[in-house]
Formats: structure tokens, C-alpha cells, sequence
């Protein structure tokens, strides 16, 4: 329903007395915040209850998301935007003197997941409401979300992010949800009276599990699906148990902290823990609510459940789900293995070895000695299946528990009807290389879904200075429509719609110059082109390559003051892995390389280095609008896909990058002419690691540039960097550069240089940027989900099915 501004306005004066027994005018920003917040979630709590009072009413097909991590970041703009009201509530706040994007800047992120993987989980969630498909999240509700990163002498130092210390206005706590997982132990099969093998529990701890609820809300469809999110705590039974205020930290431990690692698996009794205690206890929980709403028999589960697992952190699914289904609900093995593969559907999100999940047997004994005696069951089971139709080692090679440890992927692969990669490229190397064995033998369940991105969110929310050009140009179905967006390619040469678009860029670009000043004293010009590189700290994604030609500009430019080029300015956000020195080291190099750089009176503004700190998905949406290139530069066949690379080409940002992940699309989707692409392929990377004939030493005295750039790190050209410099020349010289920077640095360079000659044409420059907007559509995550929903999922949108309430 429309909303009335001045409704709007009482309502909220109302809620404030009411709740604070306060007056606006003496209200603070947080008191006014949290007000708006009730306000909004007031608007949608019919339209949860209804929709899921729908999808059990007509008995609909369900999907589970299981991830371990969720990044929605802030959730005030966006609940407004799909419930169609943020422009009324703008206009109402600015009445009352209050300004909506302040207000914005008092919630804390939820910064439930590191990276990529947990981002891409909450555009999936946001897509699956909009597009009015019957979805649900589950994951973990971390006491701290994802360290705070601050700089101290250019080192990164971790600080806790205590999100919920101001309480989280989103969630509803459910207590009569709630549900007992247990762990540890022993546990031993006995027969019963009646004859059957019944598992008998022994010692084991049980952990009460409270689910925390979130809506998600549709885009202007009334559909509001749920996020449901997991928190320990003890139960009644056990209180005696816990006397001990040690003893009871340590059980309240279990959510407190999300694993900073990205793509890295530690292997920690506490990690291992939590992925089986949101697994446990989402599924009983979706097993509960079967059984009470559906009414159905257990046996056609798979027709009204589906349960994705997101990378193999919830691997544990599978056999939970064999768990209950034998152990509870007393089916066959067959049949319960039967339903149990039809249900699961697994996403692989990476090539990276050491972020393939391996837990050691005994670890899983111990911990879960219930999940490791069903493991053991799949995997006897299977050898026993396979030897009949493949060559021994291949069994052998594929198995779940092998060496000592329990494969999570090969457990994922085996348990599910579908295994997916994220990019068109990704997908193929799981194929060819990463998990051929496993293509061999199960050909049909290998399949693309090229990830996307929320582009309401990433258009709309972040950019509304290119937002209402878009408007004036082409019309507003885009906002609903992303595909719309190539309306704008009718554009390309009309100059009028060009500087439009320059100047809606201009004024994202003042902005974070003034964000910039305000956060770390630089001062920049919106005039310089501003070159972006926002991800994870990983030496696979080549920050350090980015670096290296920054210095060799440097030096050029010392050498040669009256060098014509463009004005710079290379803006980094990146958090490393608390324990991934290597990465540290690097932002420790970037930050002394910045202070020589950004003082030296030599260069003045023609080159500054930013490194904002603390990057997370709040601070991605004030950089992502200001950005005119786009740095995706990891070595091919790395990423598996990336998602800041379709983020920042939706805000006309022009990309330089290799031939990886879904950077190979975004080439497909531009054109050779309206991107930059370097280095090697991913095919070239695979020969020099069969040839094994790659000289880092050789490239260094070769290459006199090259040689020059390393010899900064040693020499003291930069300074403060003694022990980190050296690490970086060993890592490069000593270690034969593993990611190949040597090797593509050349090509990355001569790159750089075209980028710098374009931006000199603005005409040409703004219409390259233009054509990067135009063809942004394909990458929505709308498109992603409907995808997964058709292929893998079998569920059915229904879209507006919700009557209107007032
Ligand atoms: N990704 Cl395995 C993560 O963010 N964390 C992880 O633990 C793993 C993968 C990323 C991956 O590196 C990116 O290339 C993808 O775009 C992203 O997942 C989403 O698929």
C-alpha cells in the first residue's frame, strides 16, 4: 500500500513517545533510527505471516539455503526500497529536518561472513523474495561479526565488531523454535524390543539452539521469506552441568566468533562444532515444520523440500538428514539415502586446495561420533556401488573418508543430485580438472550457475545520481528489470546522456573524496581517475601486482617529472586473515608505499595510494559509485567467479582484468573493446605448471623495469619496510613467484597505459563507461536465482501472490 508522508510522519512521532517518551526534537539519531526500524518492520509483519502462511496453505516447495556465513550488510534503505516506500520516507524524514542517509549511517553492519561467499548469500536471499520464490536462509548468529580493521604504523590490527551491542531491530527471537543438538560422547547401536539397531547416546552434550529470525523482504511484491539464524545457548536440562562460569563460556563460545578465514580451512574443533550445530539444527527444524504443516508422509519429502549447501561448511547435511531419517523417522537405508540425495543440491565455490574442507577422523569421532558412523556407512556404501562400474583408484581417489580424513567436498558431491560451479570458467575447470574423478562418475549432476549480484541494491541504494539519469533516459522499468538496461545502449553516442552520466560520476566521486579526507587526512581530486581494487587480501588476487606498477609509475616519475599522464588515484580495501602473515605483509607495503607517495612534494596529486581501512559492504557502497576502473587481476583460473567486478561494472566502472572467473563474461557481455584485458590465460597457466619452466630470476634479470621495481622493496626507496620487503623479493625471486605477477607485469603495464590514454578522450572514455552499464542486466542475481530455482531447486515463483494489507 502507498504510504502517506504525513501518516508517515505522525506514526513515527507516535512511536518515539510512545517507546522513548520522547519528543523528535529530542530525540537522538539512534533513538530516531530505531524508531524507523520498528516502523518498518510493523509495515511487513503481515506480509511474512501471510507469505508463509501461503507456501503451507498451498503446500509450496521450499529451498533452504544453508550457508555459514550471511553478509547483508545495512537493511534500512533496502527493506524500504522493496516495500516501495523510500522515497515517501525520505521526504517525510527531510520534512523533520532529518536526513535519511544519516540516519542510514547508525546501523551497524551485520557482518555475519568474510567475503564473496557470504555477500552472495544475502543477494540470494534478497533475489529469492523479489522474485517471489518460496526461500529460506539458514545459518549462524555470531555474537561478533567480522574484526574491525583499523592501521596502526601501517600494520592492520583486529578489533572485535560487537554489532549486537545496540540490539539488532531486524530479528525476532523465537524461543518456541528452539531445538537440542548434540555432540560428543559416545554412541553405540543396541537392538530393541522389537529387533531394530537403535543408536544409544552416552555423555554426549546437549546444546540448545534458538533460532533468531530476519525478514526478507520481496521487492514490492508483499513476499517476505525468512533468514533464519542460529544461537547457543544452555539448556534447562543441563544447567546443572554448567555451574561453572568457565564451563559456561565455553558452551556460549560456540556463536560468539565467526572464523576470519577466507578460502582457508583451519581445521578447529569449535569451526567443525559450529557447522554442525546449524545443520542439525536447521534441519530438524525444517523436518518439524513438515511434519506439522504439511501433513505429508516423510517419504515425499523431496517433493516439498530442498536444502542447498553453500560450499561444503554445511556438508554435514547429508548425513544429518540420514540421521533423522533412519534414526527418527525409522525409513530404510535406501529410502532414506533415496530422499536425502533428491533433497541436497552443493555450490563449490573455489579451485584453491586449502580451502577444500578435511576434517581427521578422529577429530569427527569425537566431536560427532553419531555423523561420523553414518559417514563411515556412505562411504562403504559407495566403494561398494562404484567398484562395480570404475577402475579402482578412481574409487579409491573419490571416496569420502581416505588418508586418515573425511573429504566434505566428496561428501557433498555424493550426497546431492547437483554440483555446481559459479562462473562459466569455474564450472568447466571443476569438470576438466579440480573434480574430474568425480565427472566421470557422475556426469549429469555437474552444472553451471554464474553468480550475480542484488542490483537494486548496487544501483539503486548506492548510486542515485546515476539512478535518476537512468531515469530520465530510458525510463524506470529498469529498477524492477534489470535486463532494461540495455535500453541504454541506444545511448552510445548521444553526447547529452554521456555528460549526464559524467557528471552523476563526478558527484559519487566528490563524495568519497570527501569520505576519504574525512577518514584518513589524503587529500584527492575528483579530476584524477579513480582506480579501484576492493576484495579480500589474498595473494592469488594479485593486490601485489596492482603495487608494483604503482612504484614503477613512481619511478618514472622521479626520473622523468614532466612524463605526461592521467592523475591517479589507486584506492585498496582489503581485510587479511588474522593469521595469513603473507597478506599482512603486503598491506603493510601498500600502506609505507602510500606514505612515501602521498608526501613525496615531487608527485603532488598526480599519484595517490588510499587504503581505506575496514572494508565491508558499507563502505563497498560508497566506493563502488565513485570508481572509473575496476582491478580484477588475480591469476586466471583463481577466482572462481567474483562479484565486485559486476558491482563496479553496474556503476560504470571500466574493468582491467584477466581472463578468470567471471571476468570472462564481462568480456562477452562488453565486447574486446570496452574492457581490458592482460595476462595469462588460464590454459597458459596450466602449461607452465606442466612444464614447471617458469624463472621468476630469469624475468628479474631481464627486465630492467622489473628489476628496478623489486629493488625498491630491498633497497630502502621504501621506507619502514626492513623485514617486510625482504619477505615480498623472497616470495617473488627465492619462491619463483607462484602467481606468475612477474610474468604478467609487462601486459599489465602496457594495459595501464591504454587506460591512461583512454581517459584522455572523455567522449570515447564516457561511452565505453555507458556501454559497461547497459550490459550489466545479465549479472543480477534475480537471473542467478531463477536459474538455481528452475535447474536445481524445482520450486515456483508466484509472484505478487500476498493480498495487499493496509
Ligand atoms: N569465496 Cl571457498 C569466498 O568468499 N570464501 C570462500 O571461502 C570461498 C570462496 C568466493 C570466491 O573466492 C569468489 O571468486 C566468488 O565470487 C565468491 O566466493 C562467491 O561465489
Amino acid at each position: 500500500m502507498a504510504l502517506d508522508k504525513e501518516i508517515f510522519k505522525e506514526e513515527l512521532k507516535q512511536r518515539l513517545r510512545e517507546n522513548y517518551a520522547m519528543e523528535l526534537e529530542d530525540a537522538s539519531e539512534q533513538e530516531i533510527f530505531y524508531t524507523l526500524g520498528a516502523l518498518v518492520k510493523a509495515r511487513y509483519s503481515d506480509a511474512w505471516r501471510d507469505t508463509w502462511k501461503y507456501y503451507v496453505d498451498k503446500n509450496k516447495k521450499q529451498v533452504y539455503y544453508f550457508s555459514i556465513e550471511f553478509l547483508p550488510g545495512r537493511m534500512l534503505k533496502s527493506n524500504l526500497l522493496n516495500l516501495g516506500i523510500l522515497d515517501t520516507a525520505r521526504e517525510a524524514l527531510t520534512d523533520l529536518g532529518i536526513h535519511l542517509d544519516d540516519l542510514a549511517e547508525v546501523e551497524k553492519d551485520m557482518a555475519l561472513g568474510n567475503g564473496g561467499l557470504g555477500r552472495l548469500a544475502s543477494c540470494f536471499m534478497d533475489s529469492i523474495a523479489s522474485g517471489g520464490f518460496p526461500g529460506n536462509g539458514n545459518g549462524i548468529r555470531y555474537d561478533y561479526g567480522l574484526f574491525k580493521q583499523r592501521f596502526v604504523d601501517g600494520y592492520q590490527v583486529e578489533l572485535p565488531d560487537e554489532w549486537l551491542q545496540s540490539g539488532n531491530i531486524w530479528e525476532v527471537r523465537r524461543e518456541s523454535k528452539a531445538v537440542d543438538v548434540r555432540v560428543g560422547g559416545h554412541v553405540y547401536l543396541a537392538e530393541t524390543n522389537d529387533g531394530k539397531l537403535k543408536p544409544v547416546y552416552e555423555n554426549e552434550r546437549v546444546l540448545r539452539a534458538v533460532p533468531y529470525d530476519t525478514g526478507m523482504v520481496g521487492y514490492e511484491n508483499n513476499v517476505v521469506n525468512t533468514l533464519r539464524l542460529w544461537a547457543v545457548e544452555i539448556p534447562d536440562s543441563e544447567e546443572d552441568k554448567y555451574q561453572s562460569i568457565q564451563g559456561r563460556r565455553e558452551l556460549e563460545d560456540l556463536t560468539a566468533v565467526l572464523y576470519p578465514d577466507d578460502s582457508n580451512e583451519q581445521g578447529r574443533l569449535i569451526r567443525l562444532t559450529q557447522e554442525y550445530f546449524f545443520v542439525s539444527a536447521g534441519i530438524q527444524s525444517i523436518i518439524r515444520h513438515y511434519k506439522k504443516w504439511f501433513q505429508k508422509p516423510i517419504s515425499k519429502l523431496s517433493e516439498y523440500v530442498s536444502i542447498h549447501i553453500n560450499d561444503t561448511h554445511p556438508a554435514l547435511c547429508v548425513p544429518e538428514m540420514m540421521r533423522i531419517l533412519i534414526d527418527e523417522e525409522e525409513l530404510s537405508w535406501e529410502q532414506a539415502w533415496d530422499i536425502t540425495v533428491k533433497v541436497m543440491s552443493y555450490t563449490n565455490h573455489t579451485i584453491m586446495a586449502e580451502a577444500l574442507e578435511k576434517w581427521s577422523i578422529d577429530l569427527m569421532q569425537r566431536t560427532l561420533p553419531r555423523m561420523y558412523q553414518i559417514m563411515e556407512e556412505i562411504d562403504a556404501r559407495y566403494v561398494q556401488t562404484m567398484q562395480e562400474l570404475h577402475p579402482h583408484d578412481l574409487v579409491e581417489r573419490t571416496r569420502i573418508i581416505r588418508n586418515g580424513q573425511v573429504h566434505m567436498a566428496h561428501l557433498s558431491i555424493i550426497g546431492s543430485h547437483s554440483t555446481n560451479g559459479v562462473a562459466k570458467l569455474h564450472s568447466d575447470l571443476l569438470k576438466s580438472v579440480v573434480l574430474h574423478d568425480f565427472y566421470i562418475i557422475y556426469p549429469d549432476r555437474f552444472n553451471n550457475k554464474t553468480n550475480g549480484i542484488a542490483q537494486r541494491r548496487w544501483s539503486q541504494i548506492v548510486n542515485e545520481p546515476m539512478s535518476n539519469v537512468l531515469d530520465e533516459t530510458i525510463g524506470k522499468t529498469w529498477r524492477q528489470d534489470s535486463g532494461d538496461l540495455k535500453l541504454l545502449r541506444n545511448y552510445q553516442s548521444d553526447q547529452a546522456v554521456l555528460e549526464k552520466l559524467a557528471e552523476a560520476k563526478k558527484i559519487n566521486k566528490q563524495k568519497l573524496a570527501d569520505y576519504i579526507l574525512g577518514t584518513t587526512d589524503i587529500e584527492v581530486s575528483a579530476d584524477a581517475i579513480f582506480d579501484v581494487q576492493i576484495k579480500r587480501l589474498h595473494a592469488y588476487k594479485r593486490q601485489l601486482l596492482n603495487l608494483l606498477h604503482i612504484i614503477k609509475l613512481y619511478q618514472d616519475l622521479k626520473e622523468n617529472p614532466s612524463l605526461e599522464m592521467q592523475k591517479r588515484v589507486f584506492i585498496f580495501g582489503a581485510k587479511a586473515a588474522p593469521s595469513y602473515h603473507y597478506a599482512k605483509v603486503i598491506i603493510k607495503c601498500i600502506n609505507e608505499t602510500a606514505n612515501l607517495i602521498n608526501n613525496d612534494p615531487d608527485i603532488k596529486d598526480r599519484i595517490k595510494i588510499v587504503f581505506l581501512p575496514n572494508y565491508n559492504v558499507s563502505l563497498a557502497e560508497k566506493i563502488i559509485p565513485a570508481a572509473d576502473v575496476s582491478e580484477q587481476i588475480s591469476l586466471a583460473s583463481k577466482e572462481a567467479s567474483g562479484t565486485s567486478n559486476m558491482k563496479l561494472m553496474l556503476n560504470g566502472a571500466i574493468t582491467l582484468a584477466t581472463l578468470d572467473g567471471a571476468n570472462v563474461e564481462i568480456r562477452d557481455a562488453v565486447g574486446d573493446d570496452n574492457i581490458y584485458i592482460f595476462g595469462l590465460t588460464e590454459k597458459e597457466v596450466y602449461e607452465y605448471y606442466e612444464n614447471q619452466e617458469y624463472s621468476a630470476q630469469r624475468l628479474y634479470d631481464e627486465n630492467a623495469v622489473i628489476r628496478r621495481v623489486l629493488n625498491a622493496f630491498i633497497d630502502g626507496t621504501i621506507p619502514n619496510i626492513v623485514y617486510e620487503g625482504r619477505e615480498i623479493f623472497d616470495s617473488l625471486i627465492k619462491y619463483n613467484d607462484e602467481y606468475f605477477l612477474l610474468r604478467d607485469f609487462d601486459s599489465y603495464v602496457e594495459a595501464q597505459e591504454e587506460i591512461d590514454k583512454a581517459y584522455g578522450d572523455q567522449t570515447f572514455w564516457q561511452k565505453m563507461s555507458l556501454i559497461n552499464i547497459a550490459n550489466a542486466g545479465r549479472f543480477s542475481s534475480d537471473e542467478t536465482v531463477s536459474r538455481y530455482a528452475e535447474d536445481i531447486w524445482k520450486i515456483e515463483s508466484k509472484d505478487s501472490f500476498v493480498t495487499e494489507k493496509g
